[in-house]
């Protein structure tokens, strides 16, 4: 036996944790794996990166892995094919062309994905989308999750990523963490914040339930779901109103102080404390204890972002930071920990509709000349493109055919399970003419699909990732793909290349390159040096040796704003869209669970992960709340919002208030997308997956109701051409 050792990044969240594999060559068998010292891990990985490559192996437990290219010949409610590639590529690019030639570049939409294929392949979809097809719409998951912290830090500090790094948290004195659950999210970000925490950081944790951090924090503010605002302003009344702001900073480095202060001066802790629930005397420790270090951290992460008011919070959070002088020093700033293992990187790579790689706007003449001299094209198209959250509007809710989407090329994403109100987005995936799906394993979208494009998966790919807090890593490949699949780089340059616009590389090394060297602030960045230092954290302008990259931001509370100033801004607290009322009583908010990942093709295809947690998922509610509907644990229930109705498990726990259930969204029977809401905030367009109006209903048959549910599996499942029944015993 031969074995081979392998280096690489994990591929769930953006911890970007280091992990050694060893692989029997003769075999291309996964052997061992474990983790390696990288930077922001140390030794560390969590079960996922233990026990979340089995996938790789293909044991079909939950679905299968995509093999070769299969496409409906028939139009849109034929079977689908399998097909060669040569047919497959000529069927996409003629259906996109036609699309194009009728109804203009606009009509349609490209996502991308922030998970397995890396900044290579989301650089050259974009590319393609801008160049080939001649539109902006091109967008990605980070719409769904931390936009909101991309364009409420923008507006205020100039940058939308992490100011710190992930190692730097453990040497913060205060930590105010709001809306994040690391310790399911990001287990190995949550060690440093235990390891803060035992180095004598005092701990706030603002969060409805008692996660891990409130377990640990020295004050824990329980608030009310949706309230963020009423307490981030009063926060910074109270830090007024005390004298406690750093007049300094302010004036040094700071502009609108005055209309700031003015909103927030209507937020006395009185006023808050109805709001949100929370004691006055609270807000007000939290307060003078956040203000009173030089070295306060803000952890946020999608209890912030996935409210109608997410935009709003991430400024006032960016003005407490300004407000108190924390920037632009070692472990203080403001970190919306990004959530998969590379949307850091996806955004980076200019998969957004307003922006080209390296953050440089659409709106820009000069980058527009820029990027078009450099991709060969006369002009590139100069609107911001559509947001994906608003496909749908731009499909069933558009009467007028011309300005509707008729074509959506989706790589590397699952809508038709982690998009809001799932109703919607199928009859809106039913709607469009050409649906193209580029996946590694058939998901709930590929069922809609016109044209499926196997992909190879992390694992049997090279390229770079960026972890949450810019750090630019390799991923290697451990073993070798089999089956008729094609790295996803190679899928986008041949439909590029058919539709009339030549796209040819000979590595990902060479698509990095190109994409450098158009992006001052990941120009130093080669792969040579990424190889050497093992990681380069953004900015890093020079190829040289001596710019080894930026650990922190705002350095000396210089801002990435035009004129260097940090902008004070923050607006008033409105609820939630949709509130409990008499039909629906409770709020229902959606969360993580540790085990399972996203729209969980790949965990929920690890036999150990799978053995943790199966269908149909569960609800946590109060005990005070099942007793009163006469529940027990384990129990199936039914649980309805405005727009649907699913089944999942009873979990009664103390973790949460009473009033408010929560369900995690990697479930196909519990899928708690048919109940949320498609409200979205007027800026970043981030759905308010954390708050709508639901109820809870006693089954009296369980018998009955677990027969439908191993019935409705099994169904799904073969209708993606699986024999086999998948629930565990
Ligand atoms: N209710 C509710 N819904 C939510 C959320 C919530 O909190 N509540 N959170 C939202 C958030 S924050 C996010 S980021 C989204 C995530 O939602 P998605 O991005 O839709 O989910 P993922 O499971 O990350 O993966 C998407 C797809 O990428 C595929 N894939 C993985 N690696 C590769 C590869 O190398 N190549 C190709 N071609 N495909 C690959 C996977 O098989 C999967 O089908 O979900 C959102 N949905
Ligand atoms: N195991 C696992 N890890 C993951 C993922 C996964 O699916 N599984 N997904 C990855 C992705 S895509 C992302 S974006 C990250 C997200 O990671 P997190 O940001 O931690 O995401 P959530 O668990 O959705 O929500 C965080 C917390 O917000 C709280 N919350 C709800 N409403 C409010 C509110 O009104 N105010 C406040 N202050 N808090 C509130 C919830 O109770 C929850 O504890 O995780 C990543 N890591
Ligand atoms: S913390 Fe994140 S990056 Fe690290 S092993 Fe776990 S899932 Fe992977
Ligand atoms: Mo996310």
């Amino acid at each position: 036996m031969t074995t081979r050792q392998t280096q690489t990044t994990c591929c769930y969240c953006g911890a970007g944790c280091q992990l050694l594999f060893t692989t029997d060559i003769e075999a291309n068998k996964i052997l061992d794996v474990h983790p390696v010292k990288g930077r922001t891990n140390d030794d560390k990985a969590c079960l996922k990166g233990w026990f979340g490559w089995d996938f790789l192996n293909d044991p079909q437990i939950l679905t299968k892995r995509l093999r070769a290219p299969m496409i409906r010949k028939g139009g849109k409610h034929s079977p689908l094919e399998v097909v060669g590639w040569d047919e497959a590529i000529k069927f996409v690019a003629d259906n996109l062309a036609k699309i194009k030639a009728k109804w203009g570049p606009d009509s349609i939409m490209g996502a991308a994905s922030a998970r397995g294929p890396g900044n290579e392949p989301n650089y050259l979809m974009q590319k393609f989308m801008r160049a080939c097809v001649g539109t902006n719409n091109i967008d990605h998951c980070a719409r769904i999750c931390h936009a909101a912290s991309v364009a409420g830090s923008r507006q205020t500090i100039g940058e939308g990523a992490m100011s710190l790094s992930i190692p730097e948290i453990e040497d913060a004195q205060v930590i105010f963490n709001i809306g994040y659950n690391a310790a399911a999210s990001h287990p190995v970000v949550a060690r440093r914040i235990v390891k803060a925490r035992e180095k004598g950081a005092f701990i706030i944790c603002a969060d409805p339930r008692i996660t891990e951090t409130a377990r640990i924090s020295q004050l824990h503010l329980p608030l009310k779901g949706g309230t963020n605002l009423a307490l981030t302003n009063g926060l910074a009344y109270v830090i007024i109103d005390e004298g406690l702001e750093d007049k300094a900073f302010i004036e040094a480095h700071t502009k609108d102080y005055e209309a700031f202060k003015e909103i927030v001066l209507s937020y006395p802790p009185e006023k808050v404390s109805e709001i949100t629930g929370l004691r006055p005397d609270d807000i007000r420790l939290a307060a003078r204890r956040y203000a009173g270090s030089r070295s306060s951290v803000i952890l946020w992460g999608m209890g912030v972002t996935q409210f109608s008011q997410g935009v709003e919070v991430v400024k006032s959070l960016c003005s407490l930071a300004m407000l108190t002088g924390n920037f632009g020093r070692p472990s203080t700033g403001t970190g919306p920990v990004r959530g998969q293992n590379n949307v850091q990187g996806t955004c980076d790579m200019g998969v957004l509709p307003d922006v080209f790689p390296g953050y440089q706007s659409v709106a820009d003449p000069e980058m527009r000349a820029k990027f078009a001299k450099a991709w060969g094209v006369k002009a590139l198209p100069t609107e911001p493109g559509l947001q994906l959250t608003r496909v749908p509007e731009k499909v069933v809710h558009e009467k007028d055919p011309a300005k509707r989407i008729h074509a959506y090329y989706i790589f590397g994403e699952d809508p038709a399970q982690s998009d809001p109100d799932l109703a919607e987005l199928r009859e809106t995936l039913e709607a469009i003419d050409f649906v193209v799906v580029q996946d590694v394993f058939f998901n709930k979208t590929a069922l809609y699909a016109d044209a499926i494009l196997p992909a190879t998966s992390w694992g049997e790919h090279e390229g770079v990732y960026t972890s949450s807090d810019r750090g630019f890593q390799r991923i290697r490949k451990v073993v070798e793909p089999f089956g008729d699949i094609k790295d996803d780089w190679e899928i986008i340059c041949l439909i590029s290349t058919a539709m009339g616009y030549p796209m040819k590389y000979k590595n990902t090394e060479e698509i990095w390159n190109e994409m450098i060297n158009l992006s001052p602030k990941f120009a130093g960045a080669t792969y040579e040096k990424i190889e050497r230092q093992g990681s380069v954290q953004w900015p890093c302008f020079d190829k040289g040796p001596a710019d080894k990259g930026t650990m922190y931001l705002h350095k000396g509370g210089q801002f990435a704003t035009p004129d260097g100033r940090g902008i004070f801004k923050t607006s008033h607290y409105h609820p939630p869209t949709e509130v409990e009322n008499n039909e629906f009583p409770l709020t229902l908010c959606t969360v993580r669970e540790v085990g399972h990942y996203s729209a969980r093709t790949m965990t929920g295809n690890c036999r150990t992960l799978r053995n943790l947690e199966d269908e149909p998922g569960w609800v946590e509610m109060s005990p005070r709340d099942c007793q009163a509907l006469g529940l027990s644990a384990n129990e199936l229930v039914r649980i309805t919002s405005k727009r649907g109705s699913v089944i999942t498990r009873c979990l009664p726990t103390e973790r949460v208030r009473p009033g408010a259930v929560y369900m995690t969204y990697q479930w196909w029977i519990g899928a708690c997308n048919e109940l949320t809401i498609s409200s979205l905030d007027p800026t970043s367009r981030t759905p308010e997956y954390k708050y709508c109006a639901a109820k809870v209903e006693k089954i009296e048959d369980q018998a009955s109701a677990e027969k439908e549910v191993r019935r409705v599996y099994t169904d799904i499942r073969s209708s993606m051409g699986i024999a086999q029944e998948g629930l565990s015993a």
